[in-house]
């Protein structure tokens, strides 16, 4: 029932495919300037913000986890560059660029990090748990493919409103062999519902390759449930948004899901205190961050382009570098939560006691 169904881009695209000018695509061929220039201001903030968070982190300002995205950042940026008012998007603790990518204010990001009461999350959350439901956006979820069956409820509650929307729900290519991803694929498929569950597939799940861990192509196991399916290479911003505009139009119009898998790479260890290089070689990184960086690439696309200059990309950058600083005093000067606070906004049911309806102990004594 379900073979390729993208129409431009072969399951087994790269993003060099020859004779794919991925600029051409609908969804690229349609942007403004300002657009482009946009697309890559988001990638330049999202790195920026990270690698000021990560000095944060090594001088004890930050602590527990930190999983940066840094060299994912075309994934995030062209996948919600798509969304529209009734898209949503779900993920996992990898969160930061997605959270960026919807719009977030990167002063409450920084102070989620720091564990700050004016974080996004009022500090209880950290890196792994950023949430903004006025921009569609659900976290941030730590358990492994855990946020998957909860974005097959985020594409069920769109389709039972009667809307136009969809859901993405991503996932690194380590879920694709939990359990519940599985159920949440039979389910999506079963019901038709507008999810494009998105695998972004960096190659490792903390030091285990995709070859030690997974049998068979990860997306094509879609098939099994009649799910139309495609990859896509995720170094080039275009080429992301020329192939998640195809599954989401199918999601929005015709209610059907689909699993995109994106080829990418993160150059840093799997969370910062983590090793980088005991599982996978230096050199491995290195060619990556010399010839497939999605800043990198992009940006020779819009200077080849002539969208910008030398000059104009330089101030974007000093830009992002003064927005993560800014981010980063923000951080500092907020004050922590306090004792009083700790079983707040943890139980909507103890915030709100009189619409009590559930029975038994809400914490532990
Ligand atoms: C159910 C579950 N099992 C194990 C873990 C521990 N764990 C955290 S991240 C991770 C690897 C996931 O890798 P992947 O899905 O490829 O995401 P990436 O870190 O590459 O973005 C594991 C095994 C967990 N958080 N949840
Ligand atoms: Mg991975």
């Amino acid at each position: 029932m379900s073979k390729k169904t993208s129409a431009t881009i072969e399951p087994k695209s790269t993003g060099t495919t020859a004779g794919v000018n991925h600029a051409l695509a609908p969804a690229n061929a349609a942007l403004s300037r300002e657009q482009r220039i946009e697309l890559f201001r988001q990638m330049v903030r999202i790195r920026r913000f990270e690698e000021r968070s990560l000095r944060a982190y090594q001088g004890k300002k930050i602590g527990g986890f930190l999983h940066l995205y840094i060299g994912q950042e075309a994934v995030a940026v062209g996948c919600c560059s798509l969304m529209g008012k009734d898209d949503h998007v779900i993920t996992a603790y990898r969160d930061h660029g997605h959270a960026i990518a919807v719009g977030m204010d990167t002063k409450p990001l920084m102070a989620e990090l720091y564990g700050k009461v004016t974080g996004c999350s009022k500090g209880k959350g950290g890196s792994m748990h950023y949430f903004d439901p006025s921009r569609n956006y659900w976290g941030g979820h730590g358990i492994v493919g855990g946020q998957i069956p909860l974005g097959v409820g985020l594409a069920y509650g769109v389709k039972y409103k009667g809307l136009k929307g969809s859901a993405m729900a991503f996932m690194g290519d380590g879920a694709v062999n939990q359990g519940a991803v599985h159920e949440a694929y039979n389910l999506a498929a079963l019901w038709n519902l507008p999810c494009v569950f998105v695998i972004e597939n960096n190659g490792y799940s903390m030091g285990t390759s995709q070859a030690r861990s997974s049998a068979g192509e990860l997306a094509k196991r879609a098939e099994g449930y009649g799910m139309a399916w495609g990859m896509c290479d995720g170094h080039d911003v275009y080429e992301v948004r020329a192939t998640m505009d195809h599954f989401l139009k199918r999601a929005r119009e015709e209610s059907k899901p689909a699993v995109v898998e994106i080829r990418t790479y993160r150059y840093r260890g799997h969370s910062v205190a983590d090793p980088d290089d005991t599982y996978r070689s230096k050199t491995e990184i290195e060619e990556y961050r010399r010839t497939k960086d999605p800043i990198q690439v992009f940006q020779a696309i819009l200077l080849a382009e002539g969208v910008l200059t030398p000059e104009s990309a330089e101030q974007i950058d000093a830009a992002a570098r003064a927005e993560a600083d800014t981010a980063a005093d923000f951080a500092e000067a907020s004050p922590y939560p306090t004792v009083d606070d700790i079983q707040k906004d943890v139980y909507w049911e103890s915030d709100n006691p009189s619409e009590r309806k559930s029975e038994g102990r809400l914490f532990f004594n």
